[in-house]
């Protein structure tokens, strides 16, 4: 049974891992909102099925799904994965999810945060998230991990750690309005430090171009292994991104990691850019926060990859540019099975295939 402590998880030796570092499982829900997802998300509902498949394929796989859903869900998923009725407003796991600790026991406990779904009522992208915001609380009841309730807002997705110390993050979200306007940089450093047992914060200014989450981490960069990381860059100076993965280039090159380490980076292509079409939109239904427009530029990103038990699934995007984001990826992680999913479906919707997943690191207490 999972207890909720009122200590910090700092102060009681815990810490996040790298995602690089083994895990028992991964959580994803199922998709369903007809305002996010077009034609009631049948098509983003095969995407998610083949992103189980893939990850099932060396890490057991628990999808939550909505009752309404839940007999569709069993009958288009493999056996091998684990469908539980949970109830949310949205699907993206990695950011309503729990975020999961370690000590140096590998005895693991977990982070509930405070969920406004992407911004509340200054941008937020719906109302209300009050069920996604009880996710995570549920899933560590389920795996039986002791809680920290975080009292700030703050999104998995939006965090990046290399297990040994490292944070990376970005000014644009977690500065943002929209999150914690009461903190300011250092009192957001010191919980972070706090509740993540981190030691340093490395600070990108922005996330990927017109991303409406505020500029997540996880669509710019991802950690491939301490000291060293993948960025999304840009050839095209006239291009919005360009400048912006520039920016990220600089502090990412002129900084050393928590050891004092220089920071690799392997330079990733940029898919498209790609953009709505009229057929896409069409299927969407009309809602208050979130924009689904024909022409809308969609926020892709090669970066945005789930690393599991030496495989990396990763988003096909773009014919022209996927077998490139290949060969980077398969540079950074050379003993790793790199497993390419078709993600357009699952862009459409604003976020990728490192938002829909969340990990559990594999504890002492739950060996194999
Ligand atoms: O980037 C993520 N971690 C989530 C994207 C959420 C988009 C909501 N429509």
């Amino acid at each position: 049974m999972s207890q909720q402590r009122k200590t910090l998880p700092a102060e009681d030796g815990f810490s996040m891992p790298g995602e690089h570092q083994p895990h028992s499982e991964v959580w994803m829900s199922w998709p369903m909102r007809p305002d996010n997802w077009r034609m009631g998300a049948k098509y983003a509902q095969q995407a998610f099925v083949a992103v189980a498949s893939a990850i099932a394929r060396r890490t057991p796989v628990v999808m939550l799904v909505n009752h309404a859903q839940y007999a569709n869900a069993r009958m288009q998923l493999p056996a091998q994965i684990k469908v539980v009725e949970m109830s949310y407003n949205d699907c993206w796991m990695r950011d309503m999810g729990a975020t999961y600790l370690l000590n140096q026991a590998q005895q693991r406990r977990g982070v509930s945060w405070q969920f406004n779904a992407w911004g509340g009522l200054v941008d937020g992208l719906y109302f209300p998230w009050d069920l996604d915001n009880a996710v995570a609380e549920k899933m560590l009841n389920l795996t039986e991990d002791d809680i920290y309730c975080a009292p700030f807002i703050l999104e998995g997705g939006s965090i990046h750690s290399d297990g040994e110390g490292t944070l990376y993050t970005t000014e644009e979200c977690l500065l943002h309005p929209s999150r914690n306007p009461g903190l300011s940089k250092r009192q957001i450093e010191t919980h972070l430090q706090n509740y993540l047992g981190i030691d340093k914060v490395v600070w990108l200014p922005q996330g990927l171009y017109d991303d409406e989450t505020n500029g997540h981490v996880d669509n710019i960069m991802h950690v491939v292994k301490p000291g060293e990381v993948v960025l999304t860059c840009c050839d095209d100076p006239s291009d919005p991104q360009y400048a912006i993965s520039k920016k990220a280039y600089q502090v990412l090159s002129s900084q050393s990691d928590a050891k004092g380490r220089a920071i690799k980076i392997h330079q990733l292509p940029m898919p498209g850019p790609l953009y709505m079409s009229e057929q896409e939109a069409e299927g969407i239904e009309p809602s208050a926060g979130m924009k689904r427009q024909a022409g809308e530029r969609l926020g892709a990103s090669y970066a945005n990859f789930l690393i599991s038990n030496g495989q990396v699934i990763f988003p096909l995007l773009d014919e022209r540019t996927d077998q490139q984001a290949r060969d980077v990826l398969q540079q950074a992680f050379p003993e790793h099975q790199l497993i390419g999913v078709e993600a357009r479906e699952i862009v459409l919707g604003g976020g990728n295939i490192h938002c829909i997943t969340q990990q559990i690191p594999r504890s002492k207490s739950l060996a194999g």
